[in-house]
């Protein structure tokens, strides 16, 4: 007869799970040691169980698969949940396996007793205690199929002596269901949609990570409404591409027309996007279709929310809208675009190719001309989301995930790990803070000890740069963000991976071209620019309040890589229009 443990174990196997990560230890042993005779199921030894989660979470994110990681009583557990609220956040489907203290001994403050069943519920869909052999393995499958079903975390808390008991159920067979249907807008609100959409003279279409697999269907519709384009930064690298009407992006680190084209238009239809920051919204006139109906007009009052999917929802909609003929606003908002990115592609890379220390653009603009064509790249929260959005050209088939929802520092290299080995053979870069890359830095032991050929270019500025700037946009002077340098690339190189430190902007090149083609792990430490720019060192609080915000806007608006290419190509479509020189 199989132990409670090892029917956990078929029943992930059923479920396709390749691989579960985590730290053994005491309450998870007889779990994992199912696993260490279980053909087909790995254990991936993390450094740290956040690691793991961040990990799982990233291979659910770019599969759409189930991935499950793992953490044992007390600290073990506590560890998981950094990575279990990003994957929550991004819906993804992900399975924790949280092993308790011993059943008898729990509400009797034991050793390492937490209660698992209380501090997962607000980063879950679901999560329960199994504490019978006879709950398995029908808690085991429920927990999947709310991670699958619902998209999100699912969690179950299984005391160690319960792993260890003899199975009281028969396994059985049972595939979760991992297809997800499509969900269909009502008939009325097609129609409802379509005259919204026809009697409105300019409609602007703003899009979110809901555009996914849409592309032709949102291409189409801007074409019959001569519709401007604009996109959240999760919604960027599935619309972006290949794409006549782009203007550009919305919030902070947004750049081009996008805010003008969301504002000036008759109607703005909002696609399968949550924008959180509702400051950059117009409040009126708006329209918007989302899959989930508890998102819609939770950021802005609506005039007509669709529920539905936003392929399904636009290929329902288009036989009833009528051609535009008129794309006087489409061609301004294109102009405007352009203008707007000329205007700054300056503004923070002169002198780029011989700057010292480097100018973390230059480095992010090489990077995306080396990458592959299908390269995943994870992004560290902090000045790295900044460079990413800016400069990693998307292209449909390339992927860009970061923490985008939960914002979490560190996420960057346990997502590359969690990547690289859902897709071995996929080039994987992780672009990392040095304050993410020092937050987890046990991680490089853990793509050492996997001999991952992940891609770790680290953004070394020796200093939180991130907050620096909100302390400054803030007026405040900087506080505790800048810090000893360290050498990475010697830490690497002490852990076994290849690596290599470069301070002058003419080694860039070489260098991540060296580890891009290396066949192992490689570490290229990029000694970039402390100040994002250069702050004069003495100045008084009412100065620097005044200089931070103009210093903040040349940042966060400077730079466009090869977003003025697309731009200017774009405005070839504008009929017997002059090209902005
Ligand atoms: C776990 C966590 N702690 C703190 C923060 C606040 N925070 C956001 S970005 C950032 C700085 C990131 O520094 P670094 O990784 O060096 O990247 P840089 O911005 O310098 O490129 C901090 C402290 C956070 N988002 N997450």
């Amino acid at each position: 007869m199989a132990t409670v443990g090892e029917q956990l174990v078929q029943v992930l196997r059923q479920a396709g799970v390749a691989r579960v990560y985590g730290v053994v230890g005491d309450s998870l042993n007889p779990f994992v040691d199912a696993i260490r005779r279980t053909e087909g199921l790995e254990w991936i030894h993390v450094r740290n169980e956040e690691a793991g989660a961040f990990a799982a979470a990233a291979e659910a994110q770019l599969t759409g698969r189930l991935a499950v990681c793992a953490g044992s009583c007390g600290p073990g557990n506590t560890h998981l949940i950094q990575g279990l609220y990003d994957a929550h956040r991004d819906g993804v489907p992900v399975l924790a396996i949280a092993s308790h203290i011993p059943t008898e001994q729990i509400g009797t403050s034991f050793f390492q007793e937490t209660h698992p069943e209380r501090l997962f519920v607000e980063c879950s869909h679901y999560c329960e205690l199994v504490s019978q052999a006879s709950q398995m393995p029908r808690l085991a499958r429920i927990a999947i199929q709310h991670a699958l079903g619902r998209g999100g975390v699912s969690v179950l808390v299984v005391p160690g002596d319960v792993l260890y008991r003899a199975a009281e159920r028969p396994t059985g067979d049972g595939a979760p269901v991992s297809v997800k249907g499509t969900v269909v807008p009502a008939d009325d609100q097609v129609r409802q949609l379509a005259e919204r959409l026809n009697s409105a003279r300019t409609v602007t279409l703003f899009c979110g990570a809901g555009v996914r697999g849409a592309h032709d269907d949102v291409m189409a519709l801007a074409g019959k409404l001569q519709s401007p384009i604009g996109h959240s930064l999760r919604g960027k690298e599935w619309i972006q591409y290949d794409n006549p009407y782009e203007v550009g992006m919305s919030g902070l680190l947004g750049y081009g027309a996008c805010y003008d084209a969301t504002h000036q238009a008759d109607l703005l239809l909002l696609l399968g996007t949550d924008f959180p920051y509702d400051s950059f919204l117009p409040h009126r006139h708006t329209v918007q279709i989302d899959h989930d109906a508890s998102r819609l007009g939770r950021r802005t009052p609506l005039d007509l929310a669709v529920h539905g999917d936003v392929g399904a929802t636009l290929r329902a909609v288009l036989p009833l809208v009528k051609q535009k003929s008129d794309r006087s606003f489409l061609d301004d908002m294109l102009r405007q675009h352009a203008r707007a990115l000329e205007g700054v592609v300056d503004a923070y890379t002169r002198d780029i190719g011989s700057h010292v220390p480097i100018h973390p653009e230059y480095a992010a603009s090489i990077l995306d001309e080396l990458a592959a064509d299908d390269a995943v790249f994870t992004v560290d929260t902090g000045m790295c989301n900044v460079w990413a959005a800016r400069y990693i050209t998307p292209n449909g088939r390339r992927r860009v995930i970061g923490s985008f929802l939960h914002g979490t520092m560190a996420n960057a290299l346990p997502h590359a790990i969690g990547a690289q080995l859902a897709y071995p053979g996929r080039q994987v870069i992780s672009m990392s803070g040095d304050g993410g890359l020092g937050m987890l830095l046990g991680e490089l032991l853990t793509v050492a000890l996997h001999r991952l050929p992940v891609k770790i270019v680290t953004f070394n500025n020796s200093s939180l740069g991130m907050v620096k700037l909100e302390m400054l946009v803030s007026g405040l002077p900087d506080f505790e963000t800048d810090h000893a340098s360290v050498d990475y690339a010697a830490i690497a190189k002490a852990a076994g991976i290849h690596a290599v430190r470069i301070e002058h902007p003419k080694d860039i090149r070489a260098g991540l071209e060296d580890a891009l083609n290396h066949p192992g792990p490689a570490l290229v430490d990029l000694v970039t620019d402390p100040n994002a720019l250069s702050i004069p060192p003495h100045i008084t609080g009412t100065q620097m309040a005044g200089f931070a915000l103009a210093a903040t806007k040349v940042v966060l608006s400077g730079g466009v890589g090869k977003m003025l290419e697309m731009a200017r190509s774009n405005l070839r479509n504008i009929p017997g229009a002059a090209l902005l020189r």
